[in-house]
């Protein structure tokens, strides 16, 4: 346990009172406008949000991942862009410094992603490179006590808002696998450091997401992570390890948000004289999803457990991941069928949260990636 048990709870109650008593409200404001209030942030900050995950020492709240994946189920309740301004600080965005920075690297930037007063940032994917991660082409180049970065990242979450990005860059043009690369600590400001415009995005909307360029960015030579060449990689797939658990969590929340207004529309919805819960082909798509649900929230429990007593969980992470991921495909599908016209109006929130959760499925790695992953570690567990 990071946090004694009554002061976690204590967190658990103020988050779920904050979501439903300032997020719940403006979900819909914040899909049509595209823009998550500044106030809201700023009451996020108050709340330590933004550093679930970083470390005491350095500011943040330093909850363990099964703590962490607890607050994801109450954070899953409401619209995944609220999860996702704070998300990447907490994950993606952070980690790679948490995990295998260099001390001063974590003093100077994970007080500032802690406190919210900067916003992290994670550069993997290229135009060209998404799931073969190993062949990225952003190139980081020597050139006396600094590195030229060049280069373009693609679908990049938060770079509008960002402040510190964490970019993966081939600094072995020798070697064009995973062993080339290196992960840099890069501050916006940079000369050379640009943005595509603001993609337009099927949901998730007020989360924001765009293209990355580097021209000739020059960045000191200790920017590099961890201070040594060739281990960004094995830092990415780290970082995205965790990060795979944190969205199944994620997935797992919206799922009992999406389950709840079923059985709320199901029960005030009155067809052939009687309420349409009443009805057993209506009782079979809620026991479905409320199974399904169940079952995803125990892997992720499990996955995180295990995380935490320090065990392999690459596998495990990766199962959650592609389970509750397609699981929460389902239950937003039922959950519209339920909902029968009124589904596909806007004015009801499944419509909304059906277009929201077809990302959980594609980022953090697509379900042919998790599928490819975990047949990968059973192979490799039977080869022992
Ligand atoms: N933790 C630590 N190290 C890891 C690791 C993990 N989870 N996964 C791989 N590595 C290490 C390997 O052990 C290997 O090290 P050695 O060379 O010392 O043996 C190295 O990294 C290369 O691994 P591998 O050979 O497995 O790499 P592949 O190119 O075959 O691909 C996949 C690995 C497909 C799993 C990876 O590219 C991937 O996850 N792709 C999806 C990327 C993604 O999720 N993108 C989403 C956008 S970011 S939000």
């Amino acid at each position: 346990m990071a946090l004694d048990q009554e002061t976690f709870d204590q967190l658990v109650q103020t988050v779920r009172r904050f979501i439903r008593e300032r997020l719940v409200p403006l979900e819909r404001q914040v899909d049509e406008t595209d823009r998550i209030p500044d106030e809201i942030v700023e009451e996020m900050k108050e709340l330590g949000l933004f550093g679930l995950s970083i470390p005491q020492e350095y500011g943040g709240i330093g909850l363990n991942v099964t703590e962490e994946v607890k607050l994801a189920f109450e954070l899953g309740y409401t619209s995944p862009a609220f999860r996702s301004i704070i998300g990447t600080n907490n994950g993606i965005g952070s980690q790679g410094i948490v995990n295998d920075g260099t001390p001063e690297q974590k003093a100077k930037y994970l007080p500032k992603l802690a406190s919210g007063e900067i916003i992290g940032s994670f550069c993997l994917t290229e135009p060209d490179v998404g799931s073969d991660a190993a062949s990225l082409r952003t190139s980081a180049r020597m050139d006396g006590n600094e590195y030229v970065i060049n280069g373009t990242k693609r679908y990049i979450t938060n770079a509008p808002h960002a402040g510190v990005f964490t970019v993966m860059a081939r600094t072995d043009p020798d070697n064009k696998g995973a062993g080339g690369i290196s992960a840099f600590v890069v501050e916006n400001g940079l000369p050379g450091l640009k943005f595509g415009k603001a993609d337009k995005k099927m949901g998730q909307k007020g989360a924001h997401v765009c293209d990355v360029i580097f021209e000739d960015v020059r960045v000191p030579a200790d920017s590099i992570i961890g201070g040594k060449e060739g281990m960004g990689f094995k830092t990415a797939m780290k970082v995205l390890d965790r990060g795979r658990i944190n969205i199944a969590a994620a997935c797992v929340g919206v799922a009992q948000r999406l389950i709840e207004e079923s059985v709320r529309y199901a029960t005030e919805r009155k067809q052939f004289g009687q309420a349409i819960a009443n009805y057993q082909l209506i009782q079979a798509m809620l026991a479905d999803s409320q199974t399904e649900c169940y079952a995803a929230k125990m892997m992720v429990l499990d996955a995180a457990e295990k995380r935490d007593r320090g065990e392999n969980t690459i596998q495990e992470a990766a199962c959650a991941k592609y389970y509750a991921s397609e699981m929460v495909g389902r239950v937003a599908d039922r959950a519209v069928q339920i909902h029968g016209g009124a589904g596909y109006l806007a004015e009801y929130n499944v419509e909304r949260f059906y277009r929201d959760v077809r990302l959980f499925r594609i980022y953090e790695g697509t379900s042919q990636i998790q599928q490819l992953i975990i047949a990968r570690e059973m192979l490799k567990r039977f080869a022992g």
